[in-house]
């Protein structure tokens, strides 16, 4: 059943309805856990509330995330359902920008998915993908859900990794093994959110075009000035910052007594 229904590109929420139908459609393909569109709706929820649009302060963190990845010896991408059902290419297209490798982690580690993830990111244009069966080898002790096992050539030896639409256990794991933690969540209090080093309050599919971008634009940069990039960042401010830019525009729309949004 894949709920397909070809929704006319009239239809106000016509792109929402397309990216539901793309993820209904990978859990029959296995690469969407059943949970993974629990979270998506969560995600929807937060992005109405912010107006369905890339802010100020998202922009900084991508500027920031892009300086952290080009900074890094050893950064890695960490794949899960989610993404790799809403942007595989543009995660093949941050690699290639960022030299950074690609792995799979995930929190449902069903029989199938980790094939079914690494086909979907090769389908995309990827030539090499960590972390698929035998090759989560090592363990991870600060993290106690299936997110613990990585792959000793990937998420381990990291000093950057990149961890869009995660839980907060392993993003503070990680952070407590000495790495660089970037998230992408549209969650400002989420855990993960709150104990990464820099989290952009932003849907995935707006934010990762952005940070490849942007990864772009700041190639040629000095060293110096990536860490300026870095240390001139607050995630405790932009966290802060996004949940303002929330309350301002529910106040805004409650005062107007306008509850429906121009295009939804
Ligand atoms: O594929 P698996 O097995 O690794 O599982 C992946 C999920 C996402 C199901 C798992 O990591 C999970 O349960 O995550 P949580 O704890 O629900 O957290 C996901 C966070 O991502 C929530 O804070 C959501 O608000 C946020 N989110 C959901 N969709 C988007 C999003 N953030 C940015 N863009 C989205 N499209």
């Amino acid at each position: 059943m894949t709920g397909e229904h070809h929704v006319s590109e009239e239809h106000p929420r016509a792109e929402s309805i397309r990216i539901r139908e793309q993820l209904t459609r990978q859990v029959e393909t296995k690469v969407l856990a059943l949970a993974g569109l629990i979270a998506h709706g969560r995600g929807e929820a937060f992005d109405y509330i912010l107006g369905e649009r890339t802010t100020l302060p998202a922009m900084r963190a991508i500027t920031a995330a892009s300086a952290a990845l080009l900074l890094a010896e050893y950064p890695v991408l960490s794949v899960n359902g989610n993404v790799a059902a809403l942007c595989p290419r543009e995660l093949v297209e941050l690699w290639e920008a960022t030299g950074a490798r690609l792995e799979v982690n995930l929190f449902h580690r069903l029989p199938g998915r980790e094939e079914a993830i690494e086909r979907v990111l090769k389908d995309a244009g990827a030539r090499e993908v960590l972390g698929v069966g035998d090759a989560a080898s090592a363990s991870i002790d600060e993290v106690s859900s299936d997110r613990r096992r990585v792959d000793p050539r990937g998420i381990l030896v990291a000093d950057a990794v990149f961890v869009p639409l995660e839980d907060g256990d392993r993003t503070e794991g990680l952070v407590r093994m000495g790495k660089r933690v970037i998230t992408i969540d549209l969650n400002p209090m989420s855990r993960t959110a709150q104990f990464a080093t820099i989290t952009i309050v932003d849907n995935v599919v707006r934010a990762m075009p952005l940070l490849i971008k942007e990864v772009e634009r700041l190639k040629g940069s000095s060293r110096n000035e990536l860490e300026a990039l870095i240390s001139g960042f607050s995630n405790r401010e932009a966290l802060s910052e996004a949940l303002k830019l929330m309350k301002e525009r529910l106040q805004s729309l409650s005062e107007k007594g306008v509850f429906i949004q121009p295009h939804g």
